[in-house]
């Protein structure tokens, strides 16, 4: 082992550390900080320093106890920085520049783009390269300002509800919490043993050629959608093949049409209900070609490269059979609303748990074992969150969808942007940052916003944004809604104008009347 308690490493030298280790893979030493003039015991074992396992720990460091994280990658904050939420942020920023730089296309300043294909594997080598940055400053904020105590870089082995091995070293304390994550579900034996199949972890770990013209995804869902609009911006031919039409967690069918018309102007072309039932690999044993069966009969695509996104599967198998913990049907282990397992002393978090899988469930659930461990009551049950998605745009939104809204209220009024317009011209609306130049020269293209409201109450029920820069406003708009949020109240406040969404100036246009109406 290396001990590291008395290191103080840089951002600098654990980017360094990390790397190396990276490449030695499972030869390195565990990095031990563990710190020796400690001798309470450990108030729980965090197995796996992700989202979940550090925001936990760190919580419950700051509550005045002792947590001890074991994670088998060299690095803390788990799949995000690694192959998960940086990565598809990078990805996406790729996609939203090259659908601007290809409208553009030898207009202005932009180079033409026209027919021209840019290379994945060079957009992918920069993220690999630039992970380190994240990775070093996970370890470094763990250790120097957040004070956490760790083992990195060796799995751990689970022993029994108080105990973890790593190698020969087993250490103890009063509670478990597992926080193992989820891993990407594979296409069941088809294309096993194939290559040139990726997902969201091989695609960033393991791309070393540059794929061809053509690049089948499969998948509806957010990660299928999101990576097939960054292989389709890179210029490639793109199809989507899902039993599912695509988008269906999406609530609101006009801001889903929206979405899907933009992508099939870009080039991408979605095939369901159908599902891939052969793949055929060449004399290196990569892909050359799948085989789909579906509602337009049996079809041949050639192609080197599928990608799948197929949803995950929770990391719950150990815990099941060593500890006996409880799972639901999805391999998810069950929990009740303190993060507690069916076994005392044993919590669980994150994407270990099931839907949602997202970062802020993983904390606010890693927060709520640890306020429980040192003795607090606390409660977390993710409900009426704010989502979001990528296209070639950002996708965000919250409560209910049009329809939804009609089902349950009998006077719904909506107020969107742009509005609808019998002789199908644009307007330049939405207009806002990073869709200005679509607003003037692409109307069309500058995206979408609608505002859903139960016109009684005047209570928002719903919003959707297409553009660029409202995941944060969406945030705090959240809790708002959760709270009454109305009309007159969103009116109320001041915009940031020109800001991305328009919702306070649409509502503050009605406002002063006593009968709402759409807008
Ligand atoms: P993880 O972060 O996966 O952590 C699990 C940890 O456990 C890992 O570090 C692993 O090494 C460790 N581990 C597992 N087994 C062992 C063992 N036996 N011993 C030691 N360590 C072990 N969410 C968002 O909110 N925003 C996004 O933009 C976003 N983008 C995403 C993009 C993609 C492609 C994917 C797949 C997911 C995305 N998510 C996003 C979801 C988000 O990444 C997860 O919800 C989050 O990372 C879950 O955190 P976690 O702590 O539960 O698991
Ligand atoms: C570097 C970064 O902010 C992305 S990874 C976050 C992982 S964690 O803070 O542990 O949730």
């Amino acid at each position: 082992m290396v001990d590291v308690s008395e290191a103080h490493w840089s951002t600098k030298r654990w980017a360094e550390a990390i790397e190396a280790r990276l490449t030695e893979g499972a030869a390195g030493d565990p990095l031990v900080n563990i710190r020796r003039g400690d001798t309470r015991e450990f108030d729980a074992l965090f197995l796996g320093g992700g989202a979940g396992g550090r925001f936990g720990a760190a919580y419950l460091r700051a509550m005045g106890g002792r947590p001890l994280i074991i994670d088998r990658w060299p690095f803390l904050g788990g799949s995000c920085p690694h192959h998960a939420c940086v990565p598809h942020h990078v990805f996406s920023d790729v996609a939203a520049q090259l659908m601007l730089e290809r409208t553009f296309s030898g207009k202005l300043w932009f180079q033409d783009l026209r027919g021209k294909t840019v290379s994945m594997l060079d957009i992918v080598e920069m993220f690999r390269r630039g992970r380190t940055g994240p990775h070093a400053f996970m370890n470094y904020q763990s250790a120097e300002q957040l004070e956490l105590e760790f083992v990195l870089g060796q799995p751990g082995r689970l022993l029994d509800a108080r105990s973890v091995a790593v190698g020969e070293q087993v250490y103890r304390a009063r509670n478990l919490v597992l926080a193992t994550g989820a891993r990407a579900r594979p296409l069941p034996s088809i294309a096993d043993g194939i290559g040139g199949v990726f997902n969201y972890a091989t695609l960033v770990d393991a791309l070393n050629y540059e794929p061809g013209p053509t690049a089948i995804v499969v998948g509806s869902g957010k990660t299928a959608i999101e990576y097939a609009c960054f292989f389709n911006a890179t210029g490639r031919k793109t199809f989507v093949v899902s039993r599912q039409p695509p988008l269906a967690l999406l609530p609101d069918a006009e801001t889903r049409r929206f979405l899907i018309a933009r992508m099939e102007e870009q080039g991408i072309e979605f095939v369901n209900p159908a599902e891939v039932v052969s793949c055929e690999d060449d004399a290196s044993g990569r892909i050359r070609g799948v085989t789909l069966s579906g509602s337009q009969g049996p079809r041949r695509i050639a192609t080197d490269f599928l990608f799948l996104g197929l949803g995950e599967r929770p990391n719950s198998e150990e815990a099941h059979a060593v500890l006996g913990v409880d799972l639901d049907d999805d391999g998810s282990v069950r929990v009740d609303d303190r993060m507690r397992t069916s076994v005392p002393g044993v919590y669980a978090v994150g994407d270990l748990v099931g839907r949602p899988m997202e970062m802020f469930k993983a904390r606010k659930g890693g927060t709520c074992a640890a306020r429980n461990i040192m003795g607090e009551d606390a409660r977390y049950q993710p409900r009426d969150y704010p989502d979001f998605l990528h296209t070639h745009y950002e996708v965000c939104w919250l409560g209910l969808g049009e329809e939804q809204a009609r089902e349950r209220y009998s006077n719904v009024v909506v107020m969107k942007l742009p509005p609808d317009n019998p002789d199908g011209h644009t307007v330049a609306l939405p207009a806002g940052d990073r869709v200005m130049l679509y607003a003037m020269m692409k109307p069309e293209l500058s995206g979408f916003q609608k505002l859903v409201i139960d016109g009684d109450s005047r209570r928002i029920l719903g919003a959707f944004h297409v553009g660029y820069g409202a995941k944060d406003g969406f945030q705090y708009l959240a809790p708002m809604v959760r709270n009454g949020l109305t009309v007159d109240e969103l009116g109320e406040m001041d915009e940031l104008f020109l800001n991305p969404s328009y919702f306070i100036q649409l509502c503050r246009l009605r406002a002063g009347s006593r009968t709402l109406r759409s807008l």
